[in-house]
C-alpha cells in the first residue's frame, strides 16, 4: 500500500486529521491497534474549545456536535461550601465553550470516514515504524496472521501516550518533561439529570470534586482518590456518598444518583515531549502531551495539533512550501506549554495535596478568594479555559 501521510492511531488526534487532510485533497491511511468498538467504548473528555469546534467544522463533521452539544458561557468554583460563577462569555468578549463527549465526537469522525470510504485499519498488531529519517518512510502492521506495509511521504504519531511513535524516536533525540500528581480522579458516568446546568469545580476539606454532564440526562462526575486507590473498593453507593460530602447544601439536595454506566480511575500528569517532529515523523496529540484533566485541556490540544499539522501538509503538498512543517514543533510547543501551564495551575488550585502543610493551604484559600472577586484574576482563568487563539503560519 501507498499513501501520502500514514496516520497512527485513531483516536481523536489520528481521525480529526485523516478529515482534515482529506478535505485538503491529501491521501491518507489511519492504523489503530484496537477495534473500532474498543476504541469507542473509552469515556474521556467532555467539553471542546471553539478553536476545536471550528476545526471540526472545517473537516465537516461538526453537525451533530452543534446541535446536540450544550454551549456553556460560565463555571463555578466552590470552595469553602459556597459557589462563584466565572462568567466566561462576558470575560472573554463573548466566547464560550461545548459540552459533547470525545466519545461522541469520536463517532462522528469514524462516521464520516466510513462515509468516504477512506482507509482505516483497526485491530493491527505490532505497529513498527521505518525509516523516517531518511527518504522513504514505511509502517509495518500485523493483521490476519499476514505482515503488511505502507509506504508514504510522512507518518503522523497520534498514537496516544502509550503508542509507537514516540517510542520509536532515539532517545538523544527527545527531550522529556514529567510530573506525576499524587492523586487520581475517580469518573462515574450515570443516566441521571446534572446536579447545576453548569459544571462545578469543587475545592473541599475531603479532595477535589467535578460535576460534569454529556446531556441533559447523563452526567459525569469525578472525586479526587489517592493514586494507589482501586476502582474496585467504590460502590456506586460509595462514589455518590463521597460526591454528596463534598458538594455545597443545594447542590446536596439537588443531586439525583442512579447506577454507573462507567466507573474509572484515571491518574493525572503532566508530560511534554520536545520536539514533536523528527525527520519525517510528527507527533500529535498525547503522543507528544499529556495535561492533568482540571482544565479539560487534553482533547482540546490534541485537536490544535492536528489543525497546524494538517496546515501545514497543505502548505507542504499545495502550495510546495515545506517551511511551514519545519515550524510545525516550534508553533505547537508554545501553545502546548500555556496549556500545560494552566492545566498545572488549576490542578494546583483545586486539589487537597498530601504535603501542602498549613501555609500552602492558607494560599490556596487566598487565592480562591482573589479569583473570587479580582476580574483581573477571573478574566486570566476564564482566558485559558475557553481556550487560546490559534497562531497562523
Ligand atoms: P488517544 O485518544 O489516546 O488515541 C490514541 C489512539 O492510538 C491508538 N494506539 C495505537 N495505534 C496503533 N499502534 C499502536 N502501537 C498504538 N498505540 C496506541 C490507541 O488505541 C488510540 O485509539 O490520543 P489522542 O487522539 O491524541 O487524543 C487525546 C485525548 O484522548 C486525551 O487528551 C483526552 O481524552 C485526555 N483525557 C481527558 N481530557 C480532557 O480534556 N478531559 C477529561 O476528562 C479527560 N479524561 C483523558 C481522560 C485521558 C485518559 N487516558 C489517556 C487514559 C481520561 C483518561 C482515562
Ligand atoms: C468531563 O466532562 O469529563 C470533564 C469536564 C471538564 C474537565 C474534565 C472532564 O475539566
Amino acid at each position: 500500500m501507498r499513501t501520502q501521510v500514514a496516520i497512527i492511531g485513531a483516536g481523536p488526534s489520528g481521525l480529526l486529521l485523516g478529515q482534515l487532510l482529506h478535505a485538503a485533497g491529501i491521501d491518507n491511511i489511519v492504523v489503530e491497534r484496537q477495534s473500532g468498538d474498543y476504541v469507542l467504548g473509552r469515556i474521556r473528555a467532555g467539553v471542546l474549545e471553539q478553536v476545536t469546534m471550528d476545526l471540526l467544522a472545517q473537516a465537516g463533521v461538526d453537525a451533530r456536535a452543534k446541535a446536540e452539544g450544550l454551549p456553556h458561557d460560565g463555571i463555578e468554583l466552590l470552595f469553602k461550601g459556597a459557589r462563584h460563577r466565572i462568567d466566561m462569555h462576558a470575560l472573554t468578549g463573548g466566547k464560550r465553550v461545548t459540552v459533547y463527549g470525545q466519545t461522541e465526537v469520536t463517532r462522528d469522525l469514524m462516521e464520516a470516514r466510513a462515509a468516504k470510504g477512506l482507509t482505516t485499519v483497526y485491530s493491527a498488531a505490532n505497529v513498527s515504524l521505518h525509516d523516517f529519517d531518511g527518504q522513504h518512510p514505511r509502517v509495518r502492521y500485523e493483521k490476519d496472521g499476514a505482515t503488511h506495509e505502507i509506504e508514504c511521504d510522512y507518518i503522523a504519531g497520534c498514537d496516544g501516550y502509550h503508542g509507537v511513535s514516540r517510542a520509536s524516536v532515539p532517545p538523544g533525540a527527545i527531550r522529556l518533561y514529567e510530573k506525576v500528581y499524587p492523586f487520581g480522579w475517580l469518573g462515574v458516568l450515570a443516566d441521571v439529570p446534572p446536579v447545576s446546568h453548569e459544571l462545578i469545580y469543587a475545592n473541599t476539606s475531603r479532595g477535589f470534586a467535578l460535576c460534569s454532564m454529556r446531556s441533559a440526562t447523563r452526567s459525569r462526575y469525578y472525586v479526587q482518590v489517592p493514586v494507589e486507590e482501586k476502582v474496585e473498593r467504590w460502590s456506586d453507593e460509595a462514589f455518590w456518598d463521597e460526591l454528596r460530602a463534598r458538594l455545597d447544601p443545594e447542590a446536596r439536595e439537588h443531586l439525583v444518583t442512579g447506577p454507573s454506566l462507567e466507573k474509572s480511575i484515571a491518574p493525572l500528569r503532566s508530560f511534554v515531549a520536545e520536539p514533536m517532529r523528527f525527520g519525517r515523523l510528527f507527533l500529535a496529540g498525547d503522543a507528544a502531551h499529556i495535561v492533568p484533566p482540571t482544565g479539560a485541556k487534553g482533547l482540546n490540544l490534541a485537536a490544535a495539533d492536528v489543525g497546524y499539522l494538517s496546515q501545514a501538509f497543505i502548505h507542504h503538498y499545495r502550495d510546495h512550501s515545506p517551511s511551514a512543517l519545519d515550524r510545525y514543533s516550534d508553533l505547537c510547543l508554545r501553545r502546548v506549554w500555556k496549556a500545560e501551564r494552566f492545566s498545572w495551575w488549576f490542578t494546583s488550585l483545586m486539589h487537597r495535596f498530601p504535603d501542602t502543610g498549613e501555609f500552602g493551604q492558607k494560599i490556596q484559600e487566598a487565592e480562591l478568594d482573589y479569583l473570587a472577586h479580582s476580574q483581573a484574576a477571573a478574566t486570566s482563568l476564564a482566558e485559558n479555559y475557553v481556550g487560546l487563539p490559534l497562531e497562523s503560519f
